[in-house]
């Protein structure tokens, strides 16, 4: 390739894939097409200290562990420990454990901060001889519905660049440029928003023993691991409310509140923001030769833990797609997005419960508020019930899986690929 500087003539390159974005999605897309020896090029807009630390998600649940383990690259991409599958429901400061073991074999979940999955992705990408292009600005898709679509960017220094590929991942999340190139009409999208707001905190403080969820007249909280010094909390509030209206007596004093806990023990608050539980579908995931993976084509709230679980069931079902096309069968690239949408649809159904759930039984009209309690006493009472999260919550649960097999009569109900 030419090493031009400045403004000087761009000259074309070419690769397999493009993939637009270094998060979970991108960097798992660009992992396992590398791990089958697969061409791509990563372009990141923001610098890869930005990238490494950005925070959100802890959890790696339980399916796909076991999908890195069957590309045979648990030990290289997952760090954290793994999870007992152990969830704290806190009911008025009343304490009732749920486990989400469901007693099969094999890997369970891990308690992976995001931030620590996207490193190691990076890091073994790297070592496996990946292409990765951080601070690439103005990034554009060009021919997405020709042969040879055409990627460009330009590189920290301004030289422009143009990538020949085969396929586009679009892994640039909710407000990235994949998606916003397709033109309207192509995509319905389904949008969902709750009303409700959440008060996020990041804090060096102790993690709790188990994942917490609380219920009370209150409001919502929970508090999760996030490292072993770390810990993120999260309090219901106005979806318009002001992060500056919470300083830091205020979120503890309300986390004691709601958690039934008077002794929590605080830390410094090293992040604090406010956003909306909105649920969002694009479909199909896909135009042309663009395909769409995790936030760019959905957000979850994050309820349930889904968001980043379903990003890389995605990255898997797209990796074996084009693996398949290298060696002449398209099948799978065709059916990605029924396939993929039919995993979405489930985690937003199980997210949308467990939302409605867990707010309804504390300030909703007493109504909702005894349907929601009902909705609890019978998960905490009905084995069978219990067993149904677990399926949700490890992400074993046949119903949205790809690769289930459909409950024989029940095809068109199911809405087959
Ligand atoms: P990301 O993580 O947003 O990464 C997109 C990447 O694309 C880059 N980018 C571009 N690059 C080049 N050119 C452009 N024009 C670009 N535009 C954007 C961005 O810089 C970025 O690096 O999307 P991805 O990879 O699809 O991953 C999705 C997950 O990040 C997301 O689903 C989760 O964080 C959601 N989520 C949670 N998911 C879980 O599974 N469990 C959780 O406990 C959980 N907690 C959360 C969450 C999301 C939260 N936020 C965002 C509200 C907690 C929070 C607070």
């Amino acid at each position: 390739m030419a090493e031009e500087t400045g403004q000087l003539q761009d000259s074309a390159e070419s690769t397999t894939v493009v993939v637009i974005g270094a998060g979970p999605a991108g960097m798992a897309v660009a992992t396992l097409l590398r791990h089958s020896g697969i061409d791509c090029v990563v372009l990141e807009r923001r610098s890869r200290d930005h990238v490494a630390q950005r925070q959100r998600a802890g959890i790696v649940e339980t399916r796909a562990v076991r999908m890195f383990d069957s590309w045979g690259l648990t030990d290289r991409v997952l760090g954290g420990v793994p999870y007992d599958g152990i969830l704290e429901f806190r009911v008025d400061g009343r304490s009732r454990l749920v486990s989400d073991s469901d007693g099969s074999d094999g890997p369970p979940a891990r308690l992976c901060p995001q931030q620590v999955l996207v490193q190691k992705l990076t890091t073994t990408y790297l070592e496996d001889g990946g292409d990765l292009r951080f601070e690439a600005a103005d990034v554009s898709l060009h021919d997405l519905t020709g042969d040879r679509p055409t990627v460009r960017y330009r590189t920290a220094d301004g030289t422009p660049r143009t990538i020949t590929c085969d396929f586009v991942a679009g892994c640039d999340g909710d407000r990235g440029v994949s998606r916003t190139t397709v033109p309207d009409g192509a995509l319905t999208t389904y949008a969902f928003d709750h009303g409700i707001g959440w008060l996020t905190v990041l804090a060096d403080a102790p993690p709790p023993a188990h994942p917490l969820l609380a219920v009370s007249r209150e409001g919502f909280a929970a508090h999760f691991p996030r490292g072993p010094r770390s810990s993120r909390y999260y309090l219901q509030c106005p979806p318009d409310d002001d992060p500056d209206a919470w300083p830091d007596t205020r979120v503890w004093d309300a986390l004691r509140t709601r958690l039934g806990d008077p002794g929590l023990v605080s830390g410094p608050i090293t992040d604090r923001e406010i956003f909306r539980l909105r649920s969002l579908v694009h479909d199909p995931m896909r135009y042309g030769r663009l395909f769409l993976v995790g936030d760019a084509a959905h957000i979850v709230s994050p309820m349930g833990g889904k968001g980043m679980n379903l990003a890389l069931y995605d990255a898997d079902l797209f990796a074996r797609a084009v693996r398949d096309s290298v060696q002449g069968d398209d099948t799978a690239l065709h059916t990605y997005s029924a396939r993929c949408l039919r995993r979405v649809w489930n985690d937003q159904e199980f997210s949308h419960w467990l939302t409605r759930t867990l707010h309804d039984a504390g300030d909703a009209e007493p109504f909702l508020r005894n349907l929601a309690r009902a909705r609890l006493d019978r998960l905490f009472t009905s084995p069978a019930a219990a067993s149904a999260f677990a399926e949700l919550m490890t992400g074993l649960d046949p119903t949205g899986d790809a690769m289930a097999r459909e409950v024989p009569g029940n095809l068109s109900a199911l809405g087959g690929d």
